[in-house]
């Protein structure tokens, strides 16, 4: 299918509620993707439920608990255009219960926008130790995200104040450097969500607002609004990727009826075609590809970067979302018995030994995986080993260790596929550590499931009422 315009995919992180679903409803609101008449609909709806000031969110909050409670709990994708660019925008949660979601959402996405509220208390509460912008910026990173925008929303609230958008330029600055981006190549732009201020247009109540500029390698950018700056990201690699071995990491499965099995996620590399086999790791299923859609239309096929949704013949055998498609004839994805890692410990109270199990989470895979080795641990900076085989880690510490998965699981040397070969490790919703896969063991191992399993919470669907208003 001939592509006009070139596609990206944002993911919009930020602490609870300082406005991501509704910057991001209005956003696409403004840029067509809904009608007034919806939005009326959402603010008659909303008042209903006391919660009139969510009409843009309800773009995206689209569960029922979503909207009683006012929160979001599952991602969701949109999609809008900019002059050069085919949008998917992906809402994420800032509740902290929900950060796996928050994280898948994360894995899929070329840029982040950091949604930061400026209202009084509520930037502070999203960059203290366990506030979620910062915890976001540490996933976005690890996740190889490196594009940002910062959105400083709700500016109505701070009556326009120039003092509080640059103190929240200079504070924000300071925390993303720390965590591996580079302020000058950040865009900032003071926004409100609500009320639409420096979305599309620029806003006459800032006057002294003269617009952003980013440096990055390609040079120099200026512009204005929010949109600008989604227009000014730079086209992610995967461009390049098409020809690689396919990475389809699933996100959902669905069984529609009539139809039949359906799998949906971004292509991370590679390209899927309509009548190709593909092999599922790491329970190594093979099906055919009987037609695949983006955004509800057919494609003749789907390239590394896009969004699909794959409808494939039967199999007998269980799919779950974590698990990767790719081609039997082509470098397909295997099950690893364990792999070698590089791991960076950020936050823990104690000391990490072997037999330590906690979530890793890897694209769409949210697997526990037990500590079996610690190698070495090493200097940071230089690189060098600096104590072997020690018997423990802490938080700082950064050491080559050996990992088991608990249940089946897929992930690949960070040299070879970047995508695949970085990873969170996770004890609930707190960030214990991030690491680099360096190189894997082929094979299976037995499923231990237990109560870590967090994929199974899922499917029970006892986690969250799935039920969507019917719009
Ligand atoms: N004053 C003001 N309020 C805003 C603005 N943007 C969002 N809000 C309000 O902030 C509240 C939360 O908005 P949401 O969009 O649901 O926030 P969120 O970040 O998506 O929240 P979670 O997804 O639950 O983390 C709602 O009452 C919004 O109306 C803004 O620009 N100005
Ligand atoms: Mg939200």
């Amino acid at each position: 299918m001939p592509r006009e315009k070139s596609h990206i995919t944002i993911v919009v992180l930020g602490h609870l509620d300082h406005g991501k679903s509704t910057t991001a409803g209005r956003l696409i609101y403004e840029c067509g993707g809904v009608s007034r008449n919806t939005i009326a609909e959402y603010e008659q709806e909303a008042a209903g439920l006391g919660k009139a000031s969510f009409k843009y969110a309800w773009v995206l909050d689209k569960l029922r608990a979503e909207r009683e409670r006012g929160i979001t709990i599952d991602i969701s994708l949109c999609t809008f255009e900019t002059p050069r660019f085919a949008v998917t925008v992906i809402d994420a949660p800032g509740h902290r219960d929900y950060i796996k979601n928050t994280i898948t959402g994360a894995s899929q996405a070329d840029c982040a926008i950091l949604v930061t509220s400026a209202d009084t208390g509520e930037f502070e509460a999203g960059v203290d130790q366990g506030g979620q912008s910062r915890q976001h910026l540490v996933l976005a990173f690890t996740l190889g995200v490196r594009q940002l925008i910062v959105a400083v929303n709700k500016m109505d609230a701070t009556r326009w104040s120039e003092e509080r958008f640059n103190e929240i330029v200079k504070e924000t600055s300071n925390f993303e450097k720390k965590i591996g981006y580079n302020p000058k190549a950040t865009v900032f732009v003071p926004i409100s969500g609500f009320h639409g201020d420096n979305m599309l247009e620029e806003s006459p109540n800032m006057p002294w607002y003269k617009g952003w500029t980013k440096e990055t390698k390609g040079g120099v950018v200026k512009g204005k609004t929010l949109l600008d700056a989604i227009d000014a990201v730079e086209p992610p690699s995967h461009y390049y990727a098409t020809n690689k071995p396919l990475r389809l990491p699933i996100r959902d499965v669905q069984e529609v009826p009539e139809i039949g099995t359906v799998l949906v996620g971004r292509i991370e590399t590679g390209t899927i075609t309509p009548g190709m086999e593909l092999t599922i790791a790491p329970t190594n299923i093979t099906a055919e590809v009987i037609s695949i859609e983006s955004n509800d239309e057919e494609l003749h096929a789907g390239h590394a970067g896009d969004h699909v949704s794959v409808h494939i013949t039967e199999v007998e055998e269980d799919i779950r979302p974590g698990y990767v498609a790719g081609d039997p004839n082509n470098d397909a994805p295997e099950s690893v018995a364990s792999f070698n890692a590089q791991v960076v410990i950020l936050n823990h109270s104690g000391e990490i030994s072997p037999g330590y199990t906690a979530t890793v989470d890897c694209l769409t895979a949210h697997i526990p995986c037990r500590l079996s080795r610690i190698l070495h641990k090493k200097d940071r900076r230089t690189g060098r080993p600096t104590e072997q085989s020690p018997d423990s880690i802490r938080a700082g510490d950064c050491a080559i260790v050996e990992m088991v998965p608990t249940k089946p699981m897929c992930v690949e040397p960070y040299s070879k596929n970047p995508c695949l070969g970085r990873f969170i490790i996770r004890e609930e919703s707190c960030t214990v550590g991030v690491g680099t896969v360096q190189s894997v063991e082929f094979g299976t191992v037995e499923d231990e499931s237990d109560e870590y399993d967090e994929n199974d919470e899922d499917d029970e669907g006892d986690e969250y009422d799935h039920e969507n208003y019917s719009d």
